[in-house]
């Protein structure tokens, strides 16, 4: 495939003034009439022609100033239109056609339920129109919207609606304009029937701001808890940013088929249905919190992303570590407090450590791509989120907030790069921050060691540090990194000791800057020895720590840290361990028993907030623990962790039970964190207790389900027995199945627990599922629900010895690739992960791979079926 290369990047030659289009709407025959007047940049190449990008267009006719243009400077090729010998100024009208209802792939203009709609980014708009669909090319857009009165009366696209009115034959016209430039991929349209859930903010300056969701008209009534989350991210952003919105009215659609979670279009959101509607009797907490926190990404995204916005695909991460930086914060400071950091680093280490470790990683801005859809990668979000949270660690608060100030006021209305970002950083800071530029270029998950000594006669605690980034695919050798390590000293007591690093004055909390491959650093005026060291607080950094800490020194941490990441940290490395020395066949009985007597400490501490006891309950991921092995078997893994949870349960019984908050008194779907908290804790407790065989657990968990008035009591019912081989399991999935069958968000969850089931016929099952009437192959969130789990925790079906299991999965995905190339590319990516297996797996995977190789793919899955070979 061709690489477009970083190093290839080169400003525009062209600007375009403005952009007028005209959409005449039809499922079956839309045609597009756009105007552009072009004026060629000062200091581009003399006679340098204009390149507009096109895709699956039918080109129905182009002037350049009024005249057809002669055929020698008219080139159409494989990317588009190449238009040679233009005057410096020109106007181009084209046409073209284009049919939104053949377009499966749901990039560019498409059909979903009874809407047309659309995505853009990243190159969706030369699936529209013939433009330069590249972000460094800004315009003011004008834009009139034609169709069917009847069928499509609600007409949006980005900006404020300047007209509308009737046409003959009963159709109707809208035109909207955007006050703002805009690069082409922020584009969006809407034409559908749809309800309008509507309410209003006030920005601090006193702009008047109209707030309008827009759903099927069955669903209007399951939108407040968007509403008030966009509310909440506006109000929060002026807060917590100081950045106001710009617009006189803020859209959001709800669309039942789409690629991605959601997209941040200037003023007219599209979103994924799923990251909109919810109530109590549907919708679990971790949807509302998702909710809430796609909700504030994409409104984030209106200042880092559309009014700084990025040079080229390359810096994908500056609008989007950013972004989710800022909605991590929001979801900190507003629902989630302490147990964020935890859920983050959780996700951070099952999904992008592996990438980060595997034939797909790449640094979190590229410089080398095939496909740039499969650039949206945990890697570019989520490492990308915390190289932001370490700028912060290392320059401070009050810097960092002067340096995002100035980032945007310096480059608001530009298309830059993420040295930009850094180099406003350090200005402000005056500090030298090139080393850290790494982070950036560098792939890889670094691996950190410590160890300490203390000397009690000097009362001086010396703590060794070392660091190393093993190679990754193309970058063999890797450069030292800037590293901030923030740790604490826990006395016997549990409580923090004071201390001085270097000639700092005496603190209890203390950020080590580590930048060579080996540093030592010393804690001085200790009167005690320590009895834990809390290392890495808050995740100070996305590495991966080793510190060799003793079994008594890390449940002390677990009994005591009141870094409630560490505290959690401590307990997931004994419990890491716990499994692994299983895996191995070395259970290790006195850890165990240490295990289980830190979480009974745990289950009688009363000051132990209810969602961090239900996140200290947890063992580490299966997706998580692989990567503690070069191969393994994914099967005795899984055995292995589920040994573990019953040996350090078992014993715990009746604590599990007494410590279990009252179901009915919150069993209310209040979106509040304490209720969000008493919940967690309910299903992880009744979790816990169906594992460890419990007396009584499995009644339980049916009388959970039956009695559950909210949706998370009942899918915590059903997840804690959906691997359970008694008929309680099918009798409760089976009831959920006739209860949402007609709901398909709903329907789902039942979809994505019974392809994770590993009881019975799971393939069998599978092939039930995909002919089931709720399922359809042309919706991505149905795909995903049953494809995903199946690979993900069906592991005694999907890791079928003999293979079977991935040559289905290779099937499906050259059936779905045939539709839907970005989700099918996403979704292979458990195939790749073969060299990780033990060998006779390993073998089998990578054959299913191979030969989906030779099928004929699309450019998306070819990118990373052949990285996956290679
Ligand atoms: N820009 C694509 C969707 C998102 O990250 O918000
Ligand atoms: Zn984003």
């Amino acid at each position: 495939p061709r690489m477009i290369l970083l190093s290839d990047y080169q400003p525009p030659d062209w600007r375009v003034e403005a952009l007028e289009l005209r959409f005449e709407l039809d499922p079956e025959d839309t045609r597009v009439h756009s105007r552009l007047r072009v004026r060629r940049r000062d200091g581009s190449a003399p006679g340098a022609p204009l390149r507009l990008h096109g895709r699956d267009l039918q080109r129905l006719s182009i002037a350049v100033n009024g005249a057809e243009p002669s055929p020698g400077s008219c080139v159409e090729d494989r990317e588009g239109l190449l238009l040679s010998g233009l005057p410096d100024a020109a106007e181009i009208a084209i046409e073209t056609r284009i049919r939104p209802d053949a377009n499966t792939a749901l990039e560019g203009l498409y059909v979903s339920g009874g809407s047309l709609c659309t995505q853009c980014e990243p190159e969706g708009f030369r699936r529209i129109t013939y433009f330069p669909d590249r972000p460094d090319v800004l315009t003011r857009y004008r834009v009139r919207l034609e169709a069917d009165a009847a069928r499509y009366p609600v007409l949006l696209a980005n900006g404020n609606r300047v007209d509308a009115g009737s046409l003959p034959e009963g159709r109707h016209y809208a035109v909207w304009e955007d006050p703002f430039p805009k690069p082409s991929y922020l584009f969006a349209l809407v034409a559908g029937d749809l309800a309008c859930i509507a309410d209003r903010f006030t920005t601090r300056s006193g702009r008047e701001v109209a707030l309008e969701i827009y759903v099927e008209h069955h669903n209007r009534e399951r939108c407040a808890h968007a509403l008030a989350s966009l509310q909440r991210a506006m109000r929060y952003d002026e807060e917590a940013f100081g950045r106001e919105y710009d617009l006189d009215v803020y859209m959001i659609v709800a669309v039942d088929d789409f690629n991605m979670g959601a997209m941040e279009n200037k003023g007219l959101n599209l979103f994924n249905a799923k990251y909109v509607l919810a109530s109590p009797d549907t919708a679990t907490d971790d949807d509302y919190v998702h909710i809430e926190s796609v909700i504030a990404h994409e409104y984030f995204h209106n200042w880092s992303g559309n009014r700084v916005t990025c040079r080229d695909w390359f810096q994908l991460s500056l609008k989007e570590g950013l972004t989710v930086f800022r909605d991590q914060e929001f979801t900190t400071d507003c629902t989630l407090f302490g147990v964020k950091r935890v859920d983050d680093v959780q996700r951070l280490r099952a999904f992008q450590f592996p990438e980060d470790a595997g034939p797909l990683a790449h640094p979190v801005r590229p410089d080398r791509y095939a496909e740039i859809n499969n650039f949206y990668t945990m890697t570019v979000y989520e490492k990308g989120a915390e190289l932001i949270r370490m700028l912060r660690t290392l320059i401070g608060r009050d810097a960092f907030r002067r340096g995002l100030d100035r980032y945007f006021q310096r480059f608001d209305g530009q298309a830059v790069t993420t040295d930009d970002f850094v180099a406003v950083m350090a200005e402000v800071s005056g500090r030298d921050l090139a080393q850290f530029q790494r982070w950036y270029t560098q792939a890889g998950t670094p691996q950190v060691t410590a160890r300490t000594r203390f000397d009690a006669q000097a009362g001086v605690l010396q703590l060794d540090l070392a660091q190393r980034t093993p190679p990754t695919p193309g970058q063999h050798e890797k450069d030292l990194l800037q590293v901030p390590i923030r740790v604490a000293l826990l006395g016997r007591d549990g409580r923090r000791l004071s201390a001085r690093l270097g000639g700092a004055p005496e603190a209890a909390e203390w950020v080590l800057e580590l930048t060579a491959g080996e540093q030592s650093f010393q804690l001085r005026g200790l009167r005690e020895p320590p009895a834990a060291v809390s290392w890495l607080r808050g995740f100070s950094a996305p590495v991966l720590l080793e510190a060799g800490q003793g079994t008594d020194e890390l449940a002390h941490l677990v009994a005591n840290d009141d870094d409630a990441f560490a505290r959690w940290d401590a307990a997931q490395t004994l419990l890491r361990r716990a499994v692994i020395a299983r895996v191995e066949d070395a259970v290790d009985p006195r850890l165990e028993a240490a295990l289980t007597t830190a979480m009974a400490a745990l289950l009688e501490d009363s000051a132990v907030e209810p969602v961090l006891l239900a996140a200290l309950l947890e063992l580490p991921a299966h997706r998580e623990l692989m990567e503690s092995f070069e191969r393994a078997d994914p099967v005795a893994v899984d055995q292995a962790r589920r040994a573990v949870e019953h040996s350090l349960f078992a014993p715990l019984a009746e604590r599990l039970a007494a410590r279990a908050p009252e179901r009915a008194r919150w069993d209310d779907g209040a979106f509040t964190a304490e209720a969000m908290g008493q919940r967690r804790l309910l299903n992880r407790l009744l979790a816990v207790r169906v594992a460890a065989g419990g007396e009584g657990a499995l009644e339980e968990a049916a009388r959970q389900y039956h009695e559950a008035r909210s949706q998370t009591l009942a899918m915590g019912a059903l997840a804690a027995v959906n691997d359970r081989a008694e008929p309680v399991r099918g009798e409760l999935l089976a009831d959920f199945e006739r209860r949402y069958r007609q709901d398909p968000l709903v329907l789902d969850k039942w979809f994505a627990l019974e392809a994770a089931s590993q009881v019975g016929d799971g393939f069998a099952r599978l092939e039930r599922l995909l002919e089931h009437p709720g399922f359809r192959w042309s919706n991505p969130n149905r795909v995903r629900a049953v494809l995903g789990p199946f690979m993900a925790q069906n592991h005694r079906h999907f890791h079928r010895v003999d293979g079977a299991g991935y040559e289905r999965i290779a099937h499906y995905l050259e059936r779905l690739d045939a539709l839907n190339p970005q989700t099918a590319a996403r979704l292979v990516i458990p195939l790749t992960r073969w060299r990780r297996l033990d060998e006779a797996r390993s073998a089998r995977m990578r054959a299913s791979l191979e030969q989906l190789a030779g099928k004929g793919l699309s450019k998306d899955l070819a990118d990373v079926v052949e990285r996956g070979l290679a």
